[in-house]
């Protein structure tokens, strides 16, 4: 009897740690990609593509999406499990106010054509499907409750957020209506070397190693705003965790400790021996080197966002108490690994 597993997103960050954890976990992986005119986008999955059974496809296409599925499970007939992972999206929270329609299409909609695919089984398949869809803390917004748990109301302030928002309550509505095995995570930040270099914290690290080279600052925008920042790692295996409970739910997996990206910035370049003082105010601050009197820093408004979260910091403790699940990495520990990896 196989385990099979689909993972949507499977060449982001997330994915590609998932996919690593389920092969060794001996589940069938399959996972869709998006066509690209160059296939570089696909090398976080590169060393275990063999391994994986890939199909072309999006979120936005339903139609595709169902022949896939079908065709798994008529070429697996007897699976034990079907579990679905929903991590494609368009994840960028600056990028959703330039692209709000598309991001609501992806983000939104492409988990609505995944549940609508579970609900038209017949129900000795439906029992053997579970679904996780990837939320995130983005959606608590202009926080109503610190720290924020499964119990805190949402309030997104932006257009991924609430597209986020619809994603989360329609799994919880197809979950109530159609008694599917549906659960959302609800993740606050998490990192990795292979994070997105458009992050704050990837963009940190290789903007270091850059400035060590070539002496060029690094340009952000609020480094005000607080973040619970782990590591991917940690997280893809909280994801797994949630699928094998006797019942779904919704669960929060974050650090409990949080941090400002002004923090994250001084921790990074210390662990370079750097130590940064910063000077002026507002779109003036600048972080400069104390021991040469280089530049590091400049603030730039073009990253600063038309509406911002200001603090995240999230309560674990269901997940702690229900799924054993615990992070492995501090923010050191982070921080060590994005620039030895
Ligand atoms: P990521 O690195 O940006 O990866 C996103 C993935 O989605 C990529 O594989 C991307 O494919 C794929 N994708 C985008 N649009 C798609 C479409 N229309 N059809 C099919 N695939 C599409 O994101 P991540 O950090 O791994 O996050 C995974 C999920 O968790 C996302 O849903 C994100 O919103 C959510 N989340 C992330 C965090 C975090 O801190 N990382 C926290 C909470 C929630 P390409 O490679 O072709 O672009
Ligand atoms: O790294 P960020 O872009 O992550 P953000 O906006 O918190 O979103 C990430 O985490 C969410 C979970 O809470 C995910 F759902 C989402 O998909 C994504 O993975 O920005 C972090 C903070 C923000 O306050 C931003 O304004 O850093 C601030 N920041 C300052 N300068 C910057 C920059 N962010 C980016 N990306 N680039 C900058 O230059």
């Amino acid at each position: 009897m196989s385990k099979l597993a689909f993972i949507t997103g499977i060449t982001g960050q997330d994915g590609s740690y998932l996919s690593e954890l389920l092969l060794e976990k001996d589940y069938k992986v399959f996972g869709i990609v998006r066509r690209t005119s160059l296939l570089y986008s696909h090398s976080r999955i590169d060393h275990i593509r063999e391994k994986l059974n890939i199909n072309y496809g999006d979120v936005s296409d339903a139609c595709a999406l169902h022949q896939f599925f079908n065709s798994i499970l008529q070429n697996n007939l007897g699976f034990e499990v079907f579990e679905i992972y929903n991590l494609a999206a368009q994840s960028h929270v600056q990028i959703s106010f330039e692209i709000p329609e598309y991001t609501t299409t992806i983000d939104a909609l492409g988990p609505l054509h995944i549940l609508e695919f579970i609900r038209s089984q017949p129900d000795n398949i439906k029992n053997k499907i579970k679904f996780y869809q990837a939320g995130t803390s983005e959606m608590y917004g202009k926080v109503l409750e610190t720290p924020q748990s499964e119990t805190t109301p949402f309030n997104p302030v932006s257009p991924y957020a609430c597209a986020k928002v619809y994603a989360h309550f329609i799994t919880k509505n197809y979950r109530e209506a159609y008694n599917i095995f549906a659960c959302n995570g609800i993740l606050f930040n998490h990192e990795s070397p292979r994070r997105g270099e458009n992050f704050v914290t990837m963009k940190v690290i290789n903007g270091i190693k850059y400035y060590l080279e070539k002496k060029k600052p690094i340009k952000l925008g609020n480094i005000d705003s607080k973040r619970d920042w782990g590591h991917a790692k940690d997280y893809v295996k909280g994801m797994w965790l949630m699928l094998q409970r006797d019942n779904p739910d919704d669960y929060v997996l974050a650090t409990g400790q949080t941090q400002t990206v002004r923090e994250f910035v001084e921790k990074s370049f210390k662990y370079k021996g750097i130590v940064i003082r910063w000077e002026g105010q507002g779109l003036d601050e600048r972080g400069i080197n104390n021991d040469n009197g280089d530049l590091l820093v400049k603030i730039d408004k073009k990253y600063f966002r038309p509406c911002e979260v200001d603090l995240l910091l999230g309560d674990p403790t269901k997940s702690k108490n229900l799924l054993e699940w615990n992070i492995t990495y501090n923010i050191d520990e982070l921080i060590d690994d994005m620039f030895k990896n």
